[in-house]
């Protein structure tokens, strides 16, 4: 069923300054399924958002026994999913005391047959090597992001520059009932390198020193990849928890059907 071949590798920190790792994540890859969740809240209650978050996906995706050949129905899954995850964090939120407010960020990936099927909600990010370019698909759910949005400012360096907060959410998982949540899809192409990532990653490490060292990633160990990412944002000063996941898609295997194309041409 899968076209391309897929490799999978990630990390978790608590990173230097943090007492707790309120990140989370799941890496399924008999699913295709990658979910990572940066949780918000006093006491540990950020902790159980954002694996809350992650394990109510991960157990949506398991009840699942289609075989996933129609990306348009699997990016209907995954809102599914998404809205279920924001349910069960919203309602815990509003049953046990210590949780009151909790809330967590959430970047997904769904791979099938020649697509990917995503969503983030926040500012945890997804990125995509395609070749030379690195692109940022997801798009921030922030203050900042809305401010440069909106004309405020040129870019996000800008907006940092003039002392626009970047830690202001407009969007967080489990702070209300109701969650407006849109997947997108793209094509899986023989060569891509995703990198899924909290703003543990993005924060300490700016985007041109992530493209450099994913570019030099080529065919060698992804693994070690992931070590770097994560070992540069704490020797950056790793003043959050870091969590990143390496997706990397093959070549199909020559005698892969034409079936199994997306977009339908
Ligand atoms: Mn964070």
């Amino acid at each position: 069923m899968w076209a391309h071949p897929v490799q999978y590798a990630w990390r978790t920190d608590r990173g230097r300054v943090r007492q707790q790792n309120e990140d989370a994540l799941a890496v399924q890859a008999d699913l295709g399924l990658v979910v990572v969740a940066d949780g918000v809240g006093g006491a540990s209650a950020g902790e159980v958002a954002s694996q809350l978050a992650v394990d109510t996906i991960r157990e949506c995706f398991r009840r699942q026994l289609l075989p996933w050949t129609d990306a348009e129905q699997a990016a209907a899954v995954v809102e599914v999913a998404v809205q279920e995850a924001n349910r069960a964090v919203w309602q815990l939120a509003q049953t046990k005391p210590d949780c009151d407010g909790m809330g967590t960020t959430l970047v997904l990936g769904f791979a099938g047959a020649g697509w990917l099927a995503y969503v983030n909600v926040g500012d945890s990010r997804l990125y995509r090597l395609r070749g030379e370019r690195l692109e940022q698909l997801s798009h921030d759910h922030s203050f900042i992001q809305a401010v440069v949005d909106q004309g405020l400012f040129r870019s996000l360096d800008d907006a940092r520059r003039a002392g626009i907060g970047e830690h202001i959410l407009t969007r967080a998982l489990g702070i209300a009932a109701q969650l407006s949540v849109t997947c997108r899809l793209t094509d899986l192409r023989g060569g891509d390198l995703y990198l899924f990532c909290t703003d543990g990653l993005t924060g300490m490490v700016p985007v041109d020193a992530l493209c450099q060292l994913l570019r030099a990633v080529g065919t060698s160990a992804l693994d070690s990849a992931a070590e770097a990412l994560l070992r540069l944002a704490n020797a950056r000063g790793g003043t959050d928890n870091i969590t990143l996941v390496l997706m990397r898609v093959g070549e199909p295997p020559a005698d892969a059907g034409l079936d199994t194309c997306w977009p339908p041409t």
